[in-house]
């Protein structure tokens, strides 16, 4: 307990749960559910520990310079542990609840908060909790959907989707606030924008009352003003959209969009007149971060407000122009919003796409000012320029606006920043070269370590005192003691301990028997044809057969986890699926494998199980080809909790090796400069390769239940992840990862593997999201903490 916040004594934070427990429920604690206990957990903080320093929070607006993070998603997850562990009183409130007969564990049964999709939108929520540790003052400002990320179920092998109504049973944390009610208004309707917020509690470093530091995290949900309101506005903010390129509901994605960027503008706008009296020094005091081109309608909605209010179009450009920054995350093509104009402009306000014609002339009068090229005056069909089409041309591209407007464009990994200026947005890169930087990703450390895997949380505490969780370098001082045998040892059990609970886990919600002792080989993140699952599977197969065949006599017993959603309508994402859990059935039920190999694929992989997983792993599976994964931020969970990465020079995965040494790491597959260089041909690889030679039988001549015929045909012609390509050297690093993890075992001595599993923990200070929030608020935001 000596850890624990100190404000609070047993008997008087156990008097506060008696008391809400019997306001709320007229019960005892030990007779209340899990979604109770969380009502009087959620009353307890928000009423007793929280609510002064929530009200202080907003009295950063307008009186002192601020960044919004914008962002069309916040994947929050469970929240009720969170707040328990933030504010400091998990420990005593374990101890009370148990004092009544309450295991607290049975929080666990409480819903994810799952309004994003994956990396991006878990980001954005590892952001606002930094924010609020480090007191940055950065404010999230999203949409309150009422279904999150669907759940992910199976027919037999295929994955079916089921609406995720998270609030159904109550949501005690976000609060709605009438009184800050918005009018959104489109081409042809309008509709009540009512904003909903959730305090994020930052860690409480001091344990002490007094610096409990919480931010506002402000979610718009669309209500019908009465009789005015066409249906489908009325539900804008039903779903979450998810992150493929499919055709149906373009039309209500706009309308999300400019919905949540229209009430986000006019109430900050509305708010600072109310200060100020002008808006001449707004962007003295705001700074936008737009978490990818999501919220770019928010610059147009600005310029629109603006203008309103007496400024001329130039004046309200300019001004603009000071105050949104834009983030990339992606390279895919496919996945940079452009909108068919004449949709776009049926959606929004006339007002809206008339601001869109001006700037793209302004665009053009800049570049005849600066003799940049030959101008086709145009509004639609517009020129290239060195091959780059610049101008919004006939589609609303929402990368071009934020490049135009922005003042600052970064990556979200020092590889993927390169790769925007020399090819995404190179044309831009060339006409404002001073404008790009870099922001590597990051994720807290209070989630992804303190919460998620409280064995090693403690055993980092008692070894290196507990200062790790708001500075994450001083891991750095397990340099001193990192080859004691004791420590390593220490080390190991807590690793088993977390993997004795995920096989529990898994066993209750698989209903499949997994060993706590064989390696836990793990792969969990969106199913995408780039970050190859494919070539996971067919490593797979390759081992069984190779087991099968008596070829790998000194195998160690390795279990494969693999978990992810696929989004709905990508066929490919669900074959890839398919073919897992076939394999994950035939290996499992393989009387000849016993207990040599295992292979899950999860159910309804998210946040929560997410926690389990990254604390058990003794491998991480970062595979996408070098130069498609923007940055990957799943890799920093678990090297964060001992887990050498088996993986490509991709995303963060280069800086992980970077940081803790390609000793440390299994790294694999061609470079970007090797690819770029390359004239492929799958076809031949997929002939000359001994180990699809070997796996062919499993795939298309009956050896699994299913046939993948179609996976081949696709592969053949077009191999554009290029899985044939680097197939080899992965299971060869697969091997050698393997081997050192046996090795280890044999001996008894904690060199091979526990050696580099603490070298990736100590080196994991760099990707802490409390440094990434540092370097946007010196670089780009200009913002300085609200206390030191
Ligand atoms: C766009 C238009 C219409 C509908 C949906 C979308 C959409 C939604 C979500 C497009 C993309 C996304 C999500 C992208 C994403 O999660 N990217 C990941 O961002 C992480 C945080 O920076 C990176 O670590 C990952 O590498 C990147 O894939």
């Amino acid at each position: 307990m000596k850890n624990e916040l100190l404000q609070f004594e047993y008997d008087d934070l156990k008097s506060k749960y008696l008391y809400y427990s019997d306001k709320l429920y007229s019960n005892k604690l030990g007779e209340l559910s899990a979604i109770q206990l969380q009502n009087v957990v959620a009353s307890v903080i928000k009423n007793d520990i929280v609510k002064p320093f929530f009200d202080l929070s907003y009295n950063y607006f307008s009186t002192r310079k601020i960044a919004i993070y914008f962002s069309m998603e916040f994947l929050i997850g469970r929240v009720v542990l969170d707040a328990l562990v933030n504010t400091g009183i998990k420990k005593l409130t374990s101890k009370i609840f148990s004092d009544e007969g309450v295991d607290i564990n049975i929080l666990e049964e409480v819903q994810d908060t799952a309004l994003g999709n994956g990396g991006l939108g878990r980001l954005a929520a590892c952001f606002i909790e930094s924010a609020a540790t480090t007191g940055y003052p950065l404010f999230g400002f999203g949409v309150y959907y009422k279904y999150g990320l669907f759940k992910q179920q199976f027919n037999g092998y295929e994955q079916t989707e089921v609406p995720d109504d998270w609030a159904a049973n109550g949501d005690p944390w976000f609060e709605p606030d009438e009184s800050q009610t918005v009018v959104v208004r489109f081409n042809d309707t309008e509709v009540k924008a009512v904003p909903y917020v959730l305090p994020i509690i930052g860690y409480n470093k001091y344990r002490t009352s007094f610096q409990q530091n919480v931010f506002p995290l402000t979610l718009w949900k669309s209500e019908p003003i009465d009789g005015v309101t066409k249906d489908y506005a009325a539900k804008i903010s039903d779903y979450l959209y998810p992150n493929d390129s499919s055709d149906d509901g373009r039309r209500l994605r706009i309308c999300q969009e400019y919905f949540f960027a229209s009430a986000t503008m006019q109430k900050l706008v509305n708010l600072h007149l109310k200060v100020h009296k002008t808006l001449d020094n707004f962007e003295d005091y705001y700074c936008f971060q737009m978490n990818d081109t999501h919220p770019v309608l928010a610059c147009i909605e600005y310029i629109r407000l603006l203008e309103e209010n007496g400024y001329t179009f130039e004046e309200a450009s300019k001004k603009a122009k000071k105050c949104f920054a834009y983030t990339n995350h992606t390279v895919m093509s496919e996945a940079l919003e452009s909108w068919n104009i004449d949709l776009f402009r049926s959606v929004v306000p006339p007002a809206v796409f008339k601001i869109i014609q001006d700037l793209n002339q302004e665009l053009i009068d800049t570049f005849i000012k600066l003799d940049f090229f030959k101008i086709n005056r145009y509004e639609v069909d517009w020129q290239k320029v060195n091959g780059y089409e610049l101008t919004f041309g006939n589609k609303v591209h929402m990368s071009r606006i934020a490049c135009y407007i922005g003042y600052a464009i970064n990556g979200v990994a020092v590889i993927h920043s390169q790769i925007l200026k020399d090819t995404v947005l190179h044309g831009w890169y060339e006409i404002y070269p001073e404008k790009f930087t870099n922001c590597t990703n990051g994720v807290t450390p209070r989630r992804w370590i303190r919460l998620c895997n409280p064995y090693l949380a403690e055993m980092l505490d008692s070894e290196i005192g507990h200062g790790w969780t708001t500075n994450l370098s001083e891991l750095e001082r397990l340099e001193y003691i990192k080859t004691s045998h004791r420590v390593l040892r220490k080390f190991a059990e807590c690793k088993m301990e977390a993997k004795y609970a995920l096989a529990k886990y898994i066993k209750k919600q698989e209903n499949i028997d997994i060993d706590p002792n064989s390696i836990f080989d793990c792969q969990v993140k969106r199913i995408h044809e780039y970050k190859r699952q494919l070539m996971n599977a067919f490593r797979i197969l390759y081992i069984y057969d190779a087991l099968k065949n008596g070829m790998m006599p000194n195998f160690y017993n390795t279990t494969f986890i693999i978990g992810g959603k696929a989004a709905s309508s990508y066929y490919k994402a669900k074959r890839i699926i398919a073919l897992l859990k076939d394999i994950q059935d035939t290996i499992n039920n393989d009387p000849d494998m016993c207990g040599k190999l295992r292979v899950v694929f999860l159910t309804n992989f998210n946040v929560s199980y997410g926690e389990k997983i990254y604390a058990a792993a003794n491998f991480s599976e970062q595979i996408s080809p070098a130069g498609t994964e923007a940055s990957g931020t799943g890799n920093m969970k678990f090297m964060m909790n001992g887990a050498p990465t088996i993986g490509t020079m991709d995303g963060a995965n280069i800086e992980i090796v970077n940081e803790a040494g390609s000793d440390n790491n299994y790294i694999f597959g061609a470079t970007v400069d090797e690819l770029r260089r390359l004239s492929y041909k799958p076809h031949e690889f997929m002939e000359k390769s001994h180990e699809m030679q070997a796996i062919m039988p499993y795939l298309t001549g009956g050896l699994l239940k299913g046939n993948y015929q179609d996976i081949i045909n696709d592969l053949r012609d077009n191999d554009r992840y290029y899985v044939m390509y680097d197939l080899e050297s992965y299971i060869y690093a697969t091997i050698r990862a393997f081997s050192d993890y046996a090795n280890e075992q044999g001996t008894g001595i904690y060199r091979f593997h526990s050696m580099k599993a603490l070298e990736n923990i100590l080196h994991s200070g760099k990707f802490s999201s409390d440094r990434t929030i540092m370097e946007y608020a010196d670089n780009i935001w200009h913002i300085t903490p609200i206390f030191q």
